[in-house]
């Protein structure tokens, strides 16, 4: 039986208990904020000691840790629940069972949220866009809070009484217990498989992103990508995004006689694609979606234009790194689903292709219920070596097998980047080798050997310098 360290319930607000599940960074802000509205405030966690726990202020007095405490949660007037817990977890499916409301840190940031929101979530591209949209409202002088799954939770933005915009990266996860947003502009950036061991298939993973649109006053979507379109709310005001020629009022790619890529707006062309440090045809998507949804949210065009020309891109976004031997490498360990995998291949196979080079990918870690044969076409086209790691890496290859592969495609299981790059010293130091770029483009999660995306991607940044460093030494000896 859970016992209750607060005897005064009756001062609290409203006298309902707020139950908050997972002591994450979502977490502590949920308990933090309401507590400060003056409610009751139990939290509860898997861990027996979160590394949050200190950070709780002193008025947070109910704290289970060890499990996820299923009669508190039965003592809840509602639950506020951490993106990366799954509501089918078993205290929580009883509560939900018993009707008790289940929220995320997001609801409570839009019931309490002044001013305008701008939702981004979609399979991939979700910070790079997110991250552009904030640095235009930035430049034209707006205060603005950029929050979110992109690593600063939503609510701690409240904290800034000057904020005149927010600009929220969303997840499934966050997503799924949105109720009725309401955001000045909404978008689903586009739409492949990711997430699937949590939302059961694509119509699960569907519903929860779509939920982003409730309540919604504009829309951007992918014209490229019909899952991407709102099922609901036909009469919105909408701009669409696209690679091919955009119609009035959408934006969209046009190429003049001498081959030149423009970004454009109905028959205007806005911007060269060369003018962008950002590469690639995703990249040009990217850059439609920051200025449709900036329109829409009334930021001026001339200085998201000049953000564009300035941004640098995100760190383990399809990064380069260096050259060593002549072979150039590649961090894109954010490219964590097989939609960003295929994106990295297409982007960088079409800079090698017409040096007849290939790419050496290394591909593997947490599946998340996926299937890698649809990755076949875009390896086929530009890789000659695959060197697969982590915990679903047999099983990776097996649906690469049995999804027409191409004969000419060599595997490689190597179980680590450790050994990885053993095996990319051997393949290169062949003079058959056509391997002109390295990619650490997984298509995967990384936590059956990393704490995240960020770790491996340093991790194969790091083994890359020492290659680096190894060559120049064996370079002085010659
Ligand atoms: N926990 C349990 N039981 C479980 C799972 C977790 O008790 O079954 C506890 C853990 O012990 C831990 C806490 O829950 O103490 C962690 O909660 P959390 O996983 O929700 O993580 P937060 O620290 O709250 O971070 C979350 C997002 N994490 C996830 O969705 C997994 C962060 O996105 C987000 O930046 C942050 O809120 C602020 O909004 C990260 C992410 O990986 C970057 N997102 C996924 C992605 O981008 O693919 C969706
Ligand atoms: P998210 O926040 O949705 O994970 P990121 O901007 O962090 O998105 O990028 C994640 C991965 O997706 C990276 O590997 C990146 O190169 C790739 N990517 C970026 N934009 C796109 C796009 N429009 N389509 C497919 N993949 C993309």
């Amino acid at each position: 039986m859970t016992t209750f360290a607060a005897t005064d319930t009756l001062t609290y607000k409203d006298n309902a208990l707020q139950v908050v599940v997972g002591l994450g960074q979502s977490g502590l802000s949920a308990a933090r904020y309401l507590s400060e509205q003056g409610y009751l405030v139990a939290v509860t966690d898997g861990q027996s000691a979160p590394a949050f726990a200190n950070e709780l202020p002193a008025a947070v007095s109910i704290r289970q840790f060890g499990a996820i405490d299923a009669e508190l949660l039965q003592k809840a007037a509602r639950i506020i629940i951490s993106p990366g817990i799954s509501l089918e977890t078993e205290a929580v499916a009883a509560a939900r069972q018993a009707n008790i409301p289940i929220v995320s840190d997001i609801q409570l940031f839009c019931e309490a949220c002044e001013v305008p929101i701008v939702a981004i979530t979609g399979s991939n591209a979700k910070s790079t866009v997110t991250t552009l949209v904030g640095e235009m409202a930035a430049d034209a002088g707006i205060e603005v809070g950029v929050g979110g799954n992109i690593g600063v939770p939503a609510l701690n933005l409240l904290s800034n009484s000057k904020m005149e915009l927010a600009v929220l990266e969303l997840s499934s996860f966050q997503l799924e217990t949105v109720t009725n947003l309401g955001a000045q502009v909404a978008t689903v950036l586009n739409m492949s498989p990711d997430h699937l061991d949590r939302h059961g298939d694509m119509l699960g993973y569907h519903q929860a992103k779509h939920r982003i649109f409730q309540g919604a006053k504009s829309v951007v979507i992918n014209r490229e990508d019909a899952l991407t379109r709102p099922l609901v709310a036909d009469n919105l005001p909408r701009i669409s995004i696209g690679i091919h020629a955009p119609n009035k009022d959408q934006y969209g790619l046009v190429t003049d006689t001498n081959g030149e890529t423009y970004l454009a707006r109905g028959t205007e062309r806005l911007l060269s694609a060369d003018k962008l440090i950002i590469k690639g045809r995703h990249n040009l998507l990217n850059a439609q979606a920051a200025l449709a949804l900036g329109e829409l949210a009334g930021l001026p065009i001339d200085s998201m234009l000049a953000t564009l020309q300035r941004f640098t891109g995100l760190d383990h976004r399809c990064q380069y790194v260096a050259t060593a031997a002549g072979v150039d490498y590649f961090n894109d360990s954010k490219g964590t689903n097989i939609g960003s995998t295929m994106a990295a291949i297409e982007g960088l196979g079409a800079v090698y292709a017409p040096k007849d080079g290939k790419l050496l990918l290394i591909l593997g870690g947490q599946g998340k219920a996926q299937q890698f044969g649809e990755l076949t076409p875009f390896i086929n086209q530009y890789v000659s070596q695959v060197l697969f790691i982590g915990e679903d890496s047999q099983q990776i290859e097996q649906h690469l097998r049995g999804a027409n592969l191409s004969d000419e495609v060599v595997l490689h299981q190597c179980q680590t980047l450790d050994k990885a790059f053993n095996m990319i010293q051997q393949v290169t130091a062949s003079s058959l080798s056509q391997v002109q770029a390295v990619l650490l483009s997984p298509a995967c999660a990384s936590f059956d050997q990393f704490s995240g995306y960020a770790e491996r991607g340093d991790y194969f940044s790091g083994l890359v310098t020492q290659l680096v460093t190894k060559n120049a030494d064996d370079d002085t000896w010659v």
